[in-house]
């Protein structure tokens, strides 16, 4: 595709808005009044719970910096920023999530691009014209301090996503003399053929290989992680980059972050394995579990074999020792969950059940614990609903409260046992749609067992009682009720398309 056809009207629509960047910042919010809403904080990453929001289609806590704002147009931005994620923070802490990842905040392109049919703008952050500038359609420096402090208050870490693979579409890195060499771009015909040198969906890809240009993006990056104060990295299309710079990225994290600056990358399709040269270099904390969407959703609605989905769990713990998986049921770049699930809440709790009782790092994709629809690309970018809160850009767009109800618990359970974050797992049953199995943490006496009935008809769950669980009592903490411990051995009935999650519980 030529870059005419795939760039829109840049240059005019620079004009409507070009020296809004350089106005003063707004007042700084005055300092809360009520006491914030706090979570126990994670003490590693290991027993993180990850919120994802997208700061434009989150929440507008500033009508002054709206700018490129059309509510109604999916590909404009929305009006969310920084200070709405701020004042609003509590949603998130009252969830329980310990960790909020945020999209990059520097200034992006002005205009848009008309390649998928639509005015395509920036509002993701993921198309960067100035390394070194917040974009103020977000807010402002201050305004990222201030809501790393804030979560930092409340007990939440925060990772800010960055991109050092590419810049926007027609960046003016591009016709800066100092800058123009230091890219590949279609315009120059200088694209390459393989995974470091393509120019990704088109966009002008940083000879990162050259050390003054590693050097230009490390001192922005890095700059914009000290003066705020956030606690990593999430790191966008990591495989395009090569090793030599994630090394000397880690290096340069630690020796001016601190030792425990986390690093979580995207690899696009990584697994255990596909992200083993990332983990063995130690270049990365953490990174997706692509797979785990699919078989998730494949297994509740009822495709393959129970024991073939086991064996996908189980296969999960082969990440090296001291890192970590991070998966997820939705995510921007994929169908929604509830969406591929045809809006069954039923299912889509299923999988959620699923998703907080395996190991590694849950990621909560904002919107998706209320039952934001999401849907196919754009729409799985669509705003955070709201309901009657009066809050822009998803007010009046309606809110499952009862399945938020239903993540707050799973988060709670999940961070009341560390084998579901850290444990072994053990099959117990699989048989036809039943699926049991146990997590057992090997540091600490916590054994949970996890029961899933996907079919339609009740069935009877029984397996012995594990280790550590003597003659109970047992408690399924997932629907609060007790469950018959006799002679070490546990059976249970799970009607259809429900889950239990069995723990010992404290005698009275
Ligand atoms: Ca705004
Ligand atoms: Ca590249």
């Amino acid at each position: 595709m030529k870059k005419c056809a795939l760039i829109g009207c840049l240059v005019g629509l620079v004009l409507a808005w070009g020296c809004a960047g350089t106005r003063p910042a707004p007042a700084r919010a005055a300092a809360p009044t009520t006491q914030p809403v706090t979570v126990v904080p994670q003490a590693d990453w290991s027993e993180a719970v990850l919120y994802f929001a997208i700061t434009d289609r989150w929440a507008d806590g500033d009508l002054a910096n709206d700018a490129n704002v059309d509510r109604s147009a999916k590909g404009a931005f929305h009006g969310g920023d920084l200070a709405g994620l701020r004042q609003h923070l509590d949603e998130i802490a009252g969830l329980g999530a310990t960790a909020i990842w945020i999209t990059p905040v520097v200034k992006n392109i002005d205009g848009f691009v008309t390649g998928a049919g639509f005015p395509d703008w920036a509002y993701h952050g993921y198309w960067a014209d100035d390394f070194t500038r917040l974009d103020p359609r977000f807010g402002s420096e201050a305004e990222l301090k201030t809501l790393v402090d804030e979560c930092h208050r409340r007990g939440i870490k925060v990772l800010l996503d960055v991109v050092y693979n590419h810049a926007g579409y027609g960046s003016h890195y591009l016709k800066d003399p100092k800058t123009r060499a230091w890219l590949r771009s279609e315009d120059a015909g200088t694209c390459g053929q393989d995974d470091l040198t393509t120019c990704v969906a088109g966009l002008p890809d940083w000879k990162t290989e050259q050390p003054e240009v590693a050097e230009f993006l490390l001192q922005a990056q890095l700059g914009w992680a000290a003066g705020s104060g956030v606690d990593g990295f999430r790191l966008d299309t990591v495989k395009h980059v090569g090793h030599p710079f994630w090394d000397e990225h880690r290096r340069r994290t630690r020796e001016q972050l601190g030792q425990g600056f986390f690093l979580l990358g995207e690899v696009w399709g990584g697994d255990a394995q596909v992200l083993d040269p990332w983990f063995s270099t130690d270049e990365l904390d953490a990174g997706f579990d692509f797979g785990f969407q699919g078989n998730v959703l494949g297994f509740v609605q009822g495709r393959g074999r129970a024991v073939a989905f086991d064996r996908y769990l189980k296969s999960r713990e082969k990440v090296r020792p001291g890192h970590l998986l991070v998966h997820f049921l939705s995510s921007h770049d994929v169908p929604g969950a509830l969406y591929q699930l045809g809006g069954d809440t039923t299912l889509f709790r299923l999988a959620t059940v699923l998703e907080f009782t395996s190991i590694g790092i849950p990621v909560i994709y904002y919107g998706e614990e209320v039952g934001r629809p999401g849907g196919e690309w754009p729409e799985n970018r669509s705003d955070m609903p709201w309901g009657d809160r009066g809050i822009l850009p998803g007010e009046g767009k309606p809110r499952d409260e009862a399945l938020r109800a239903d993540y707050k618990r799973l988060i709670a359970i999940r961070r009341a046992h560390p084998a579901l974050s850290r444990g072994v797992h053990e099959k117990l049953v699989a048989e036809g749609d039943l699926l049991v199995f146990l997590q057992k943490d090997p540091s600490s006496d916590d054994a949970v067992v996890v029961a899933v009935n996907r079919g339609e008809k009740p069935v009877v769950a029984r397996f012995p009682a594990p280790e550590g669980w003597g003659s109970g009592p047992v408690r399924d903490e997932w629907n609060g009720v007790a469950v018959p411990l006799t002679e070490g051995a546990v059976e249970t009935t799970l009607n259809g398309k429900t889950a239990q999650i069995m723990v010992r519980a404290a005698r009275h």
